[in-house]
């Protein structure tokens, strides 16, 4: 399935990983690019070092593309800029947030960049900035989200910019794949299916969270400071929502998911813990190589698409 996506990126299929802080670090990152996707290595909230590290880790693995995810919200994004530069990464895709003042260094470097916007006018100022693609994340994706659902913004990004559109958010099997086509994407990014590959390190406690969740389990909390954070429900998002009903201030609820998503992952506290999951995770039945998945979801998309 040939694309300006696949083009651009130098890449098999069209399906690129989601940023995911933790989850996205190097043997899920290679695994994806090895599978024909594009694997990504999430920045999140990691000292820059680290960030560096990481992608030295990933071309021991593979030789094929991948891309780093800034998270704009991180104080040492500044940093994680430069280090992208250093290292001669190809892509580059950023999130929570309006990257404008990175995208000339980047380009002057090379690097293909892919921000993550969640409206028609942030999608309208990274073409004019010089993006080479936008992905269009709906409310339907885990962690910080945006107003709009992926059926509604999509098109209209599609209809209001040049560059490829790239649909996320609620994107996990062929159906998807083939939807956001019709809706005029040329490519999708994934996340929570990836969360539950075999080759990411995420905490079996996490995945089976995951595999275990219905259609009706995520919740948003932070809706009430302008943070909106898709996860699944869990006595964290129980106590965070009565906390936000009560009118708790900003700090205190800060307090209280301080370290959260670590514990989750890393340590599979899937109770205390915050579980980013979008909405499809109710669809995610099995832990899977991501040359499996991606062969099965790409399968299905054709057989859709060439009916
Ligand atoms: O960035 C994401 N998803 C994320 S980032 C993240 S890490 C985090 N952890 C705790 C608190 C906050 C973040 C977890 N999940 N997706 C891409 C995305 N970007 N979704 C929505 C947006 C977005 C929203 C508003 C991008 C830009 C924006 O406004 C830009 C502006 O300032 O105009």
């Amino acid at each position: 399935m040939d694309t300006r996506v696949t083009g651009l990126l130098g890449i098999r299929y069209p399906i690129i990983q989601g940023g995911m802080a933790w989850v996205a670090e190097y043997h899920l990152a290679a695994a994806v690019s090895e599978a024909g996707g594009l694997g990504i290595i999430g920045a999140a909230s990691a000292p820059p070092e680290v960030v560096r590290e990481q992608i030295h880790k990933v071309k021991e693995l593979t030789d094929k593309p991948f891309g780093v995810n800034v998270m704009l919200m991180n104080p040492n994004a500044e940093e994680v800029a430069d280090i992208i530069v250093e290292e001669q990464v190809k892509v580059v895709t950023t999130g929570a947030g309006n990257p404008a003042k990175y995208v000339e260094r980047w380009k002057q470097a090379g690097v293909k960049v892919i921000p993550v916007v969640a409206s028609v006018a942030l999608a309208k100022l990274m073409e004019r900035a010089g993006a080479d693609a936008v992905v269009a994340e709906g409310m339907e994706a885990g962690g910080h989200i945006g107003a709009a659902t992926t059926m509604t913004l999509v098109p209209q990004v599609v209809d209001a910019v040049g560059i490829p559109v790239i649909a996320a958010g609620g994107i996990a099997d062929g159906r998807g794949v083939a939807a956001a086509m019709m809706l005029g994407a040329e490519g999708v990014q994934m996340g929570t299916r990836f969360c539950v590959a075999a080759e990411a390190i995420t905490h079996a406690n996490y995945k089976e969270k995951i595999i275990k969740a219905k259609d009706i389990d995520s919740e948003v909390t932070g809706m009430s400071h302008g943070h909106p954070i898709r996860q699944l429900r869990n006595k964290m998002t129980r106590e965070y929502l009565k906390l936000e009903k009560e009118g708790a201030p900003f700090e205190e609820l800060e307090q209280l998911t301080l370290g959260s998503l670590r514990k989750a992952v890393m340590d599979g506290d899937v109770v205390n813990g915050t579980v980013m999951a979008g909405q499809i995770a109710g669809m995610i039945t099995k832990e899977q190589t991501c040359e499996d998945m991606i062969r099965e979801i790409m399968d299905g998309a054709e057989k859709l698409l060439h009916r």
